[in-house]
């Protein structure tokens, strides 16, 4: 495979190298098979069959039942823009239920939708995590009001921990009291199972190029018999729930990702895990460092470890001269400065709080880069405490 031998990539929870099969399975339906799927031609027909396949492998994979819709959509984060702002014309806008529950940690394309809705009069309301790192069932429980919350979104796994929230649990609690519940399952997917046939979540969002599929294609899950409104409006694509012409390449890859990512869940929970450990332990044994949150409470490839003393960016720029990438938590949150919610919940200091850096690995990740990336850690690391005026070396 042409991958670049010389850099390591550690920074699969911002996106991933798509696998050689699905950019295989793509091929044929940019310069061959590129008629539109809603023409009558046989330009348009012919690529139905690899349409109805991918779909096929969207609901073996998160096992959706055949009255279930999966949308097909650009990114997750149209998925759920889709499921809030629908919820909101659907049921906030008429009342009496006006109000959203989601959790601090989200993903910006949440909480910024939530605050937009605020703006349209939705009241939201953004859980606190436990000492976890988690939202757990007794604070849904606690902020749950079956009478005025029209929708619960909390994320499967988050992005910068990796810490997975138990989402059956929630979601049960949220069905006995007849509230609809969402999960962003973007970092989910293909790392730990996702099964909506076990788990009675309404909405489930996710996005092919977090699991080795290409950018700029996504899926929303709809349980059936649910309603929401069309965030595009247009032609009758996807059952008239999201206009616009199905990029027929990318769905196709996607469903390829799909079924690799299923078909990868145990080397994921094994050989991943093993390698996410190593790096892991070779992280601890330097002094003054810590990783947020316990390992099993986590999804298998992600570590956000903090160095005391150290600038995480000034990290990242070392490690990146080092030809090794990794992130200072989320790409899509970097230009914040605010503390991040997680660690201000697991009692984490803001010396600490301030020097995140994300590690993640997949399924391409070998032991040797493992290796070659704990010793940059660990040359940066002392390093840059070397200059460091904060940090006490006698300490
Ligand atoms: N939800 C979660 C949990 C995510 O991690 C991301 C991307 C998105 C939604 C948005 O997905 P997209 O399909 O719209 O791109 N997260 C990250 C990240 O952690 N670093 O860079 C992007």
């Amino acid at each position: 495979m042409e991958r670049n031998m010389d850099r390591i990539y550690l920074d699969s929870n911002a996106t991933t190298i798509v696998d050689p099969r699905v950019k295989e399975a793509m091929d044929p339906f940019f310069c061959q098979q590129y008629g539109n799927p809603n023409s009558l031609h046989s330009f348009g027909t012919e690529v139905h069959p690899a349409m109805r396949l991918a779909m096929d492998r969207l609901y073996c994979g998160i096992g959706a039942g055949d009255q279930d819709d999966i949308i097909i959509n650009g990114c997750a984060s149209e998925g759920n823009n889709h499921v809030l702002k629908g919820i909101w014309f659907d049921m906030i806008r008429q009342g009496p239920k006006n109000e959203i529950l989601t959790t601090q940690v989200e993903h910006p394309c949440v909480r910024n939708s939530c605050a937009f809705l605020e703006t349209l009069g939705a009241k939201v309301t953004f859980m606190p995590v436990n000492a976890d790192g988690i939202v757990d069932a007794e604070t849904l429980r606690r902020f749950l009001h079956p009478d005025r919350t029209a929708l619960v979104s909390v994320m499967w796994a988050n992005n910068e921990t990796g810490l997975i929230f138990p989402v059956r649990e929630l979601a049960e609690i949220c069905r006995e009291n007849g509230v609809l519940f969402h999960t962003d399952a973007v970092q989910a997917i293909g790392k730990v199972p996702v099964d909506v046939s076990r788990v009675p979540v309404d909405f489930l969002t996710f996005s092919a190029h977090k699991f080795h599929g290409p950018k700029g294609v996504g899926g929303l899950f709809i349980r059936k018999g649910l309603k929401l409104a069309p965030l595009l409006h247009g032609g009758e694509q996807m059952g008239g729930k999201r206009a616009g012409t199905v990029n027929v390449p990318y769905l196709v890859g996607m469903g390829v990702a799909m079924e690799l990512a299923v078909e990868n869940l145990a080397f994921e929970d094994s050989a991943v895990r093993r390698l996410r450990d190593r790096l892991e332990d070779a992280i601890l044994a330097i002094p003054d460092t810590l990783v947020v949150g316990r390992r099993e409470l986590r999804t298998p490839n992600t570590i956000l470890a903090s160095f005391r003393g150290i600038e995480g960016e000034a990290m990242i720029w070392d490690l990146n001269a080092a030809g090794v990438a990794a992130s200072t938590g989320s790409a899509c949150a970097s230009e914040s400065l605010e503390p991040n919610p997680t660690f201000v919940a697991m009692c984490i200091s803001d010396d600490l709080a301030h020097t995140g850096i994300r590690f993640s690995l997949s399924r391409f990740t070998t032991a040797e880069e493992i290796d070659q990336a704990a010793a940059a850690i660990r040359r940066s690391a002392e390093r840059l405490r070397g200059i460091s005026s904060s940090y006490d070396k006698g300490k």
